[in-house]
């Protein structure tokens, strides 16, 4: 018992000096290392989920034939995917802030870049979707070199399904440099077809059976829950019928848990 009891006082000890200590740490992400600040109480993470892109639509512009989509990024996790600009000089890193449920933050994680995005007149946040095209299944090989890494504005655009915890948009500027970024809980972000960028150059790729994947966080650079549910895709066949354009024709998309993820709740604006 004597021993017992003196081992608890000081893991109790040990516990104290440990949360009450800022723990600085250094992760390995792969390729650069991170160092993340940690303050011992318990963070509410979120996660990143593509909703099935929608409007999939190939137009024709000067002899080129041009997939465009709307890609929607969810979050469906249990706090803020909330990202700080750290403007110094000609680097700025976006952090990403982990909340605890009274809103402190405990653990700053240096991610991707926060840049101004000259064609958009606004600021962008790195590394945050990847789009490809690939042939015959949603792992057969990428066609045309269609692998494209995005950057975004990230804001609170609309409501994933009618349970959203919050109803407030609480992030929503993409003009300052200043700004967080960043989607709520139960909220999605959308860009359009009709955005530049939203757009893959099918012109080199042969008629066939094709995927449109829409990857979240492609090279895990933010912290979430799963890093396992961030593809969704849609499947069609690219044809051509008599002498006219091209044309294709939807056949399916990836499983998706309810009509938000589904793309059946995307505003029409
Ligand atoms: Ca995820
Ligand atoms: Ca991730
Ligand atoms: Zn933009």
């Amino acid at each position: 018992m004597a021993t017992n009891s003196v081992f608890n006082s000081f893991m109790k000890t040990v516990f104290r000096v440990f949360s009450g200590l800022l723990i600085f740490l250094s992760l390995n992400f792969g390729k650069g290392l991170l160092a993340q600040t940690f303050t011992g109480s318990v963070g509410l993470v979120p996660d990143l989920q593509t909703v099935v892109p929608t409007h999939v639509q190939l137009v024709h512009q000067q002899g080129q034939d041009i997939l465009r989509f709307s890609n929607g990024i969810a979050n469906t996790g249990d706090g803020d995917w909330a990202l700080r600009p750290n403007n110094q000089g000609q680097t700025s890193t976006t952090i990403q802030e982990i909340r605890d449920i009274n809103g402190k933050v405990v653990l700053e994680h240096p991610a991707t870049t926060f840049a101004y995005h000259p064609a958009h007149r606004h600021w962008h946040v790195g590394d945050i979707a990847r789009f490809e095209i690939r042939s015959g299944s949603p792992i057969g090989p990428i066609v045309g070199n269609n692998s494209v890494k995005v950057t975004f504005c990230l804001i609170d655009w609309y409501k994933l399904n009618d349970n959203a915890p919050t109803s407030e948009k609480k992030f929503w500027d993409c003009d300052s440099p200043n700004s967080y970024q960043g989607i709520s809980p139960g909220w999605v972000d959308q860009y359009r077809h009709s955005v530049i960028g939203q757009q893959i150059d099918m012109t080199s790729v042969p008629d066939g059976i094709y995927y449109l994947l829409s990857t979240s966080d492609p090279e895990n650079k933010f912290v979430e829950k799963d890093n396992t549910n961030n593809t969704a895709w849609v499947n069609f066949r690219l044809y051509q019928q008599g002498n006219g354009n091209r044309k294709i024709e939807i056949l399916g998309h990836s499983p998706c848990a309810n009509s938000g993820l589904c793309g059946e709740k995307v505003p029409n604006r």
